[in-house]
This record gives C-alpha cells, sequence and structure tokens, in this order.
C-alpha cells in the first residue's frame, strides 16, 4: 500500500537501520522493510483518526451542553462525519491490522500540565489542538499513497481553524453575557447624566449599561463611551454602546447593539479587537430568520408595550415574547425583552419566557436610579422562586 516509505526509512527496534534511496539488493529483505514501514504507516493513520474523532466529540459536547447552540454543534458533528467518510476510502482491514495499543511506546509519556484542564472551555480548546494536529498528522501520512483523501483532509484542517475560531468567539461573547439579567439603556448625551447615571445603575446592580446617545458628534460620542466603559469595567458590568461599532471598539467596550438599520452584524463582527458582544434589535417575528442568520451574541425583543423612549415603534405585546423566546431556545443566542417595562409589569414579561430585562425610562428617570435598579433585580432574580 505504502511502498515508497521504504525510501528513507529509518527502522528501530528491528535492527534494520537504513538511510537514502536503496535499491535493495535482495529482495527478500526489501519486501520485509516495506511491510514494516507500511505496517507503521498504517498505526500512524489509525491513531490519528482516532484521536481527531474522539477530539472533534469533545468540541462538538461542549457546543451541544456548554454552549446550548445547535449551528455550532452541527458544524462540529458534521467535521466528526466528513473525517469518518474520507478516512472510510482507506483500507480499514489493513489500519485495524496494525493496531497495536499495548506495544505502543508513546502510551506512558506525559509532560508537564499535558492534562490541565481548569474548566469546560479549557477541555474544548485542548480538544481543537488535538483535532488539528491529528489531521496535520493524517495527512502528512495519507498523501504518501492517497493524494484525493489527503486533501481532503487537508479542508477538514482549514475547517477546523476556523470552527475553533468561532466556538471561541462565541463561547466568550455569550458567556459573558448569559450573566445578563438586568440591563439598563441610558439615552443621553449630556456628559453629567450619564456618568451619574452609569454609577449609580452599577451599585444598583444593573448587569449590562448601553450608551444610547443620539445627536452628538463623533469625538464627543467617543469620550461618553470611554468613561462609560471604564465605569463599567471598575464595578465589573458589561458594557454595550449602541449604534457604532467603531466607537464600542475604539473605546474598548464589551458589545455593540445595532439595530435594523445599522451595520450588519458580520461587517461590526469585522473590526472587533477582541470578542465582541453583539446586539441586534429585532421588532417581528418576520425578522427572526435573518437575525438569527447574522448570530448576534442577543437578540432584543420589542418595544413589548408602547413607549414613549421610542414613540414610533409598534409594541410586540407579550405573546410575541412567548413565540420568539421558544424558537431562540436551543439556538445559543441571548435575548432581552425591552421597551415600556416597569416594575409593575415586568412579572409578565418573565411570565413570558424573557430571561433578560432591558429598561431605559423606568431606572434612568427614577428618582433614585440605584434603588430602581436593586428593585428590578430583586424581582428578575426571585422570579418564579415564590
Ligand atoms: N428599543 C426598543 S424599545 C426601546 C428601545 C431602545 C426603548 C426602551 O425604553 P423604555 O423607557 O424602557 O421603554
Ligand atoms: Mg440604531
Amino acid at each position: 500500500m505504502i511502498s515508497c516509505l521504504t525510501k528513507a526509512g529509518v527502522v528501530e527496534g528491528s535492527s534494520l537501520f537504513l538511510l537514502g534511496d536503496f535499491s535493495y539488493s535482495n529482495p527478500c529483505l526489501a519486501h520485509i522493510i516495506e511491510g514494516i514501514m507500511e505496517r507503521a504507516a498504517n498505526r500512524i493513520i489509525d491513531a490519528n483518526f482516532n484521536r481527531a474523532r474522539e477530539a472533534s466529540r469533545v468540541i462538538e459536547e461542549y457546543c451541544r451542553f456548554a454552549l446550548n447552540s445547535g449551528p455550532l454543534t452541527e458544524r462540529a458533528k458534521k467535521l466528526r462525519h466528513e473525517l469518518s467518510a474520507s478516512v472510510g476510502k482507506l483500507d480499514a482491514g489493513r489500519l485495524i491490522a496494525g493496531r497495536d495499543t499495548l506495544g505502543d511506546v508513546g502510551v506512558g509519556i506525559k509532560v508537564d500540565k499535558q492534562l490541565t484542564r481548569g474548566s469546560l472551555m479549557d477541555c474544548c480548546t485542548a480538544g481543537c489542538k488535538r483535532l488539528t494536529e491529528a489531521l496535520r498528522a493524517l495527512a502528512e501520512v495519507i498523501r504518501i499513497d492517497n493524494e484525493p483523501v489527503a486533501k481532503e483532509i487537508e479542508k477538514l484542517r482549514y475547517d477546523a481553524y476556523t470552527l475553533e475560531k468561532d466556538i471561541v468567539l462565541f463561547s466568550d461573547t455569550s458567556t459573558k453575557f448569559k450573566g445578563v439579567r438586568l440591563y439598563i439603556v441610558i439615552t443621553s448625551n449630556l456628559p453629567d447624566e450619564v456618568f451619574s447615571l452609569a454609577r449609580e445603575c452599577a451599585a444598583g446592580g444593573a448587569d449590562c449599561i448601553q450608551l444610547r446617545a443620539k445627536d452628538i458628534e463623533d469625538d464627543r460620542h467617543f469620550a461618553l463611551a470611554v468613561e462609560l466603559v471604564k465605569i463599567c469595567k471598575d464595578a465589573g458590568v458589561v458594557s454595550v454602546i449602541n449604534d457604532r461599532a467603531d466607537i464600542a471598539v475604539a473605546a474598548e467596550a464589551d458589545g455593540v447593539h445595532l439595530g435594523q438599520n445599522d451595520l450588519p452584524v458580520e461587517q461590526a463582527r469585522k473590526l472587533q479587537l477582541i470578542p465582541l458582544i453583539i446586539g441586534k434589535s429585532m421588532h417581528s417575528l418576520r425578522q427572526l430568520n435573518a437575525a438569527c442568520a447574522e448570530k448576534p451574541t442577543y437578540v432584543s425583543l420589542g418595544p413589548v408595550f408602547p413607549t414613549a423612549t421610542k414613540p414610533t415603534a409598534q409594541a410586540v405585546g407579550l405573546e410575541y415574547i412567548n413565540d420568539v423566546t421558544k424558537v431562540l431556545a436551543g439556538t445559543g443566542i441571548c435575548h432581552v425583552a425591552i421597551g415600556g417595562i416597569t416594575q409593575d409589569n415586568v412579572k409578565e414579561v418573565l411570565d413570558a419566557g424573557a430571561e433578560s430585562i432591558a429598561v431605559c425610562s423606568a431606572v434612568t428617570k427614577a428618582s433614585d436610579p440605584a434603588a430602581a435598579c436593586r428593585a428590578f433585580k430583586n424581582k428578575i432574580e426571585t422570579f418564579g422562586k415564590d
């Protein structure tokens, strides 16, 4: 099967030492060496096929059970199946015949920290590294005898790199956003007002604060964003900038919130220097598929009720919240319900299936914004426990 392997063979442990391109005077010896090298190649293919399959299964389980992301799970699964299909084109009998786990000299060899796994993400990262290493080893050895299959394996290696990147971006941003239950939108372009509100909301337990500054020059907008991000970072609160991906990136905010007429999610993502939380407004079921296809970190659903903060927008109602949150379950995309939410109606919104609540005027126009945040947070956190 792998005849050319013998050309540069160095066979240890069998008392045969050969270097260079030999023409064997003894056909019997040549035949033996050829067999030994073919077996070695089959062992490498068998071991790395198993390694790659197992690694892709770890990745798939992480996407499925930790990230709860259907699309990423599907990609990991597809990669595993394509790998099996490619290796399935080789001679399975020879591969398994070469297996010698007990005689494998590499089994007991360990290096420091090799097995360090501090989190599920570490398991996934280790799986991604192992997968691409195994795919590289597979392609190298398979190429000796079967260039078309080697090419398929190489393509899978590039798919694996892209999958790893998408998992890290998704994992980083959605993990950060998953902790957000109370999201405060500060609609103002006045520095003193923005900063004092941000401090009070952070003190009151807001998990995320969005700067929604309209009618403002870029330089002033940027300065507002920088200070807001600082306040949020100091308080351990997620910071989001409305409308402007460029300002969000330049101010090193955690995220940007995009409306239907803002930059598309994909283009905003291209600007990121670190994984950027990307939110997208969704006002109707009709926009659901398009919004999901863009793979934002979260979508905002609203306005749930009519609101003076966005007077031209049509209220979507509680049934819509119920419908959309059901569809979003299993996509890995988070959501916040927004629009006209007060302490009197927040329970209805949670009842309808919302897990996170975004509030503007009921907090920012309250006489004590920190106390208003505290009251909202308490209602959200105790929901379903009474
Ligand atoms: N998007 C949909 S409704 C809304 C936005 C920005 C405004 C929410 O403000 P409020 O005062 O909480 O109704
Ligand atoms: Mg906008």
